[in-house]
Parts: structure tokens; C-alpha cells; sequence
């Protein structure tokens, strides 16, 4: 199990676009098309959700990624608006219409609370778009975004999946 987990993670976070070759070091043929199969579900898993957060970032439609379009996703999660999103309040409006994703959303929590101080303010939002802003020209585009969930929900989909019991892998050793 820790093994097949720690492949996938090393395999999906080192090369997402790279089809896995014949080549890998699993020991025998059905595990390798498990090990594929897991992939290409994560994979699709992962794709499909980064999907769905960049439909719901530009709120406006238009293409890019701003201040304002933080400002609206703010507001929505802040329920009782007070300026300040609780944890409650971030996986209660996550989850609302997909509840098997509480691990994911307890992930992106911790993501997203930049100063580590159990909240979110407008302030961790300022800092995670720094974050998201690779080339640091103060505007977060579409790949820019895209690159970045892929990496953080990769990485919580390993969580996840790491939470579950052995019943997922068929390979030993
Ligand atoms: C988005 O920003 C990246 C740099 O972070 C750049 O390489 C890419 O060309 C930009 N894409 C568009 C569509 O402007
Ligand atoms: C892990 O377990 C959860 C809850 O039991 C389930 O919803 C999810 O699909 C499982 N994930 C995988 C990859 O098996
Ligand atoms: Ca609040
Ligand atoms: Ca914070
Ligand atoms: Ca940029």
C-alpha cells in the first residue's frame, strides 16, 4: 500500500502530462495496469475538479482570475459576513454539493490559510495569489491557476487515497 501510494505520488506529481511508460518498475503486469488504471483515474479526478475551481474563480466569465473575482468567492463562503471565513464556514459551502470531498476541502483549508491562523481572511487571499502568480506580473492566469490546483489536488486526491484501506492496491512488496 505505502509503496503503490508513494509511486503514484512521486509518478503524478513529477510528470502529469507523461503517459507512463513499459519500463516501470513494478513487478508484474497486472499490477502495472492497476497502477495505470489508479492513475488515469486520479488523473481524471484531479482534472475534472481543477475544472470545476476554475469555472467557479472567474466568477465574471471573462477569462482571467482578480481581485474581484475573489472578492465574490469571499463573500460566498463568508456566511455570517464578518470578514472572516472560518474553517466550518469554508467545508460547510465546499461541500455543499459534493460531500464525498470533506478530506479535500479540510486540505485546501490549510491551503488557503496562508498565515497558518485558522482562518481566512482577505489578507491569506492577497498572499495566495502572490502564491498563484508564478511569473509575478500581478495577474493570475488560467494555466497559472490551473498549474497550481493541479499540484495542491493532486497531492490532497494522495491524501485521500492514502486514508483508504489496502482494498485499492494488488501489488506486494
Ligand atoms: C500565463 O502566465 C504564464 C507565466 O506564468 C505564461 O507562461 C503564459 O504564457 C500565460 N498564458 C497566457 C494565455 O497569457
Ligand atoms: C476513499 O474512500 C472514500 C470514502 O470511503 C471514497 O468516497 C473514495 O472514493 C475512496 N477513494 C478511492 C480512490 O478509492
Ligand atoms: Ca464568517
Ligand atoms: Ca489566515
Ligand atoms: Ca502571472
Amino acid at each position: 500500500m505505502m509503496f503503490n501510494v508513494l509511486c503514484l505520488a512521486l509518478m503524478v506529481c513529477s510528470s502529469l502530462a507523461v503517459p507512463l511508460s513499459s519500463t516501470t518498475v513494478l513487478p508484474t503486469t497486472v499490477s502495472v495496469q492497476s497502477t495505470q488504471s489508479a492513475l488515469d483515474k486520479l488523473r481524471h479526478l484531479v482534472g475534472q475538479q481543477v475544472a470545476v475551481l476554475w469555472q467557479s474563480a472567474d466568477t465574471n466569465k471573462d477569462g482571467k482570475f482578480t481581485a474581484s473575482d475573489m472578492n465574490v468567492i469571499f463573500t460566498d463562503y463568508d456566511h455570517d459576513n464578518n470578514g472572516v471565513i472560518t474553517k466550518a464556514e469554508f467545508i460547510g459551502r465546499f461541500t455543499r454539493n459534493q460531500p464525498e470531498m470533506d478530506t479535500i476541502a479540510q486540505g485546501l483549508f490549510l491551503t488557503l490559510d496562508v498565515n497558518q491562523d485558522s482562518t481566512i481572511t482577505q489578507h491569506d487571499l492577497d498572499l495566495f495569489y502572490q502564491r498563484m502568480d508564478t511569473d509575478h506580473n500581478k495577474h493570475v492566469n488560467q494555466s497559472e491557476f490551473e498549474k497550481y490546483f493541479t499540484e495542491v489536488m493532486t497531492l490532497l486526491f494522495v491524501i485521500q487515497l492514502q486514508g483508504n484501506t489496502t482494498t485499492t492496491t494488488t501489488a506486494s512488496k
